[in-house]
Order: C-alpha cells, then structure tokens, then sequence
C-alpha cells in the first residue's frame, strides 16, 4: 500500500505528504478498482465522517465580459457565447440571496467575479458583501482572479474565509487552454491567500480532452503545495456553446472520474474533495461512487454561475437514500420520499 501520510515512530499518522512522485500517483490509479476505493475509503474515515456532506453554494455577482481567455469559460469577452456582460451586483441583493442559499440548505456562500483581478474600488464593495453574508452565519468564499498580498489581506479582515483559484488543469496542458495568464501567476495569488490567513480552493476541470496523465499532473501540483489547499474543487466540464473547449472536450470514462476522486483523496487526505461543476451529467450511482471514493462536498442550487447543476430537491433526496447527512437535512424536499424514487 502507498502511504498517504508520513508516520510516527509510534504508528500514529501525522502530516500529510507533499513529495508525491509521478509514478506513485499513477501506480495508485492503476490498483483494481476495489483496492483503490478501499484505500481512498480508509483513508477518508480517517479524517471525516463518512456519511457527511459540505453543501456550498454560488452566487456570480458580476458575470462576463472578463478580459481573460480561459478556453472553457462561457464568461470571456474573447469568445461568442450566451452569456451577457453585467455590473457588479449591489450588496443587499447579495446578502438576500445569501439568506434564501442558506435557507435552502447551503452552508458555504461563493461570491464569484468574472475579473482577471478585482479593482480596489470594486474590492471595497466585495468587502462590504463579505461582511455581510459572514454576519448570517455562512461560510464565505469569493472567487475573483488575480490578488496583490494587500487585497487578500482585506478581504481576510472583511470576514472572508476561503478564497477560490484554481490551477484549472497539469502544468503541461495548460498553455492548450489559457494565454492570457500563467500557472505561476496563479500560484502567487495562492500564495497571497495563504499568506493573509484565507483557506484556500483550489482545483481544476476535467474533460477538456487532457490525458489521464494531466489528471495526476494536477493532483500532483495541488498535492505537493508547501499546504494542500482545505478544499479541492474537480469540476468536470459543463458544455459552453462558441468557446474552444468545444473542439477539443471529451467526457471521461465514468470509472476514471472515480478513479481520480479516490486519488485526490489519498494524496490530499485532509482536504474536503468537491464534486464540483458537472454533475448535471452524473447518473446518482456515479455520484455515490464517487462520494465512497472520498468527495465530501457539492455545490447546491439549480445554476452554478453561467450553466446547469441539479435541482435541490434531487440532491436532497440522493443524500437521503444514501444516508448522507447535510445542511440540506431538515430543509423541506416537495420530491418523494426516500425508497420512492423510480428505478
Ligand atoms: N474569474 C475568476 C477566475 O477565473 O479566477 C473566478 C471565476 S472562474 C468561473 C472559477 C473556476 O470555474 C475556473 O477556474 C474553472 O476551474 C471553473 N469553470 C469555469 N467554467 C467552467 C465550465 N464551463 N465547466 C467547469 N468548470 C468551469
Ligand atoms: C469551482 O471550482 N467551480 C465553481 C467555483 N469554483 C467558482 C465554478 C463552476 C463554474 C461552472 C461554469 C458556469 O456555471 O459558468
Ligand atoms: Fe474570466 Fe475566470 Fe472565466 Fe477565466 S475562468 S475567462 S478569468 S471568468
């Protein structure tokens, strides 16, 4: 068995590692798909309730018109999509629909902005907003590009706990998808965030026609981070009609999708892993495949910033018949009831 934590001379696991080689990485994708799920399995109820779910929800308070060119997203002013530029959003319709996320189920609020990087007048108000959806007892996250150290700290004293950035894909394939800023521009903000005592999301996407190696490239990245981040967002890609990503995307196998999850599990073993964008595409037994194989998080709410996710009322009930606890619980489901639902 590969050891996902160094150990004591005592036997008790300690820290988790950050030197992971390639050909680890790939030898545990590669164990029969039992011995993966119990290993990933092992290690998750080391660390977690098993039977627990972290329900996160998000909100785009300034959508498109973004002057980066990210191949996959519906939001750049580089591609022709549906998607119509707005302003940023005022702050109390913010908090009111941070109050009716939380009143459905969410316990995270993630207030994403389609910016290469904010400007500080807009970071006064993004403060504002922080403050304000902390004040009603959620967890915040914002999302919103490129941060100098002075604005991650900012936004750490407005109240913000987690800030999102993602590595989006390997080192090797990332020049396939975005120009207009590099993977060392995104792992200084990472370090900014950290450095201002934020959290730190950071994951990528799947299914943009990358290879498994680029995959494990990812995990590799995020999971030989000086921290790994507390959250680790797999989006898998959710269709965008007039961006580039459509001549290159291909849905993974569903079996290496849970292979992947059960690998992020075991190199980031104290991460929460996010079964992130993309599950409008999963069958509820990928989902529960991938909830044994160590994803303990989703995103709630029937868009996500610009595309579909599932109805709340389906999540409700899927958590239900798996006997997954959840901020959901107690939230009233209009669906029927658990052992009803069709096969
Ligand atoms: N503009 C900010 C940035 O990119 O840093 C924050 C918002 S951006 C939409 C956040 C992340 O969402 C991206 O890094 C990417 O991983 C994910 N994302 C964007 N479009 C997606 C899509 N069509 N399918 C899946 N994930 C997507
Ligand atoms: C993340 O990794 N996924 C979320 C969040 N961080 C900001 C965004 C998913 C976006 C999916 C495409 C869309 O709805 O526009
Ligand atoms: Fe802009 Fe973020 Fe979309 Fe890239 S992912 S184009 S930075 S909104």
């Amino acid at each position: 068995m590969i050891s996902a934590v160094h150990v004591t001379h005592s036997g008790s696991a300690t820290e988790p590692r950050h030197d992971w080689q390639r050909a680890q990485a790939q030898a545990l994708y590669d164990l029969p798909f039992s011995d993966l799920i119990f290993q990933a399995q092992s290690v998750h109820r080391g660390h977690f309730d098993p039977n627990h779910v972290e329900t996160a929800s998000l909100l785009s308070i300034k959508t498109g018109g973004c002057p980066e060119d990210c191949g996959y997203c519906s939001q750049s002013a580089k591609y022709d999509t549906d998607v119509s530029a707005t302003k940023l959003m005022d702050r109390d319709t913010v908090v009111a629909t941070a109050q009716r996320a939380k009143a459905a189920g969410a316990s995270r609020f993630c207030m994403a902005a389609a910016w290469r990087n904010p400007k500080d007048k807009d970071l006064d108000r993004v403060c504002e907003m922080v403050s304000a959806v902390k004040e009603l007892g959620l967890e915040t996250c914002a999302t919103l590009g490129m941060l100098t150290g002075e604005q991650a700290r900012r936004l750490q004293d407005a109240g913000l706990d987690f800030y999102n950035h993602n590595v989006d894909t390997s080192p090797e394939f990332y020049s396939r998808i975005i120009s207009t800023r590099t993977m060392q521009d995104r792992i200084e903000t990472l370090a900014h965030a950290r450095h201002a005592g934020l959290k730190v999301c950071c994951g990528g996407i799947v299914g943009m026609g990358e290879q498994v190696e680029d995959r494990l490239g990812m995990l590799m990245l995020l999971a030989n981070l000086p921290r790994h981040p507390e959250s680790v967002p797999i989006n898998l890609w959710n269709e965008v009609k007039g961006v580039p990503v459509n001549d290159t995307a291909e849905r993974p196998d569903p079996i290496a999708l849970v292979r992947m999850i059960a690998v992020a599990r075991i190199m980031m073993p104290k991460s929460v892993v996010r079964l992130s964008a993309g599950r409008q595409y999963m069958t509820d037994e990928l989902q529960a495949l991938c909830f044994v194989a160590g994803a303990n998080s989703i995103f709630i709410g029937d868009v996500l910033l610009t595309t579909k996710n599932p109805q709340t009322d389906r999540d409700a009930l899927l958590l239900d018949r798996l006997g997954i606890r959840s901020a959901l619980d107690g939230v009233k489901s209009e669906v029927s009831q658990p052992g009803q639902a069709a096969l």
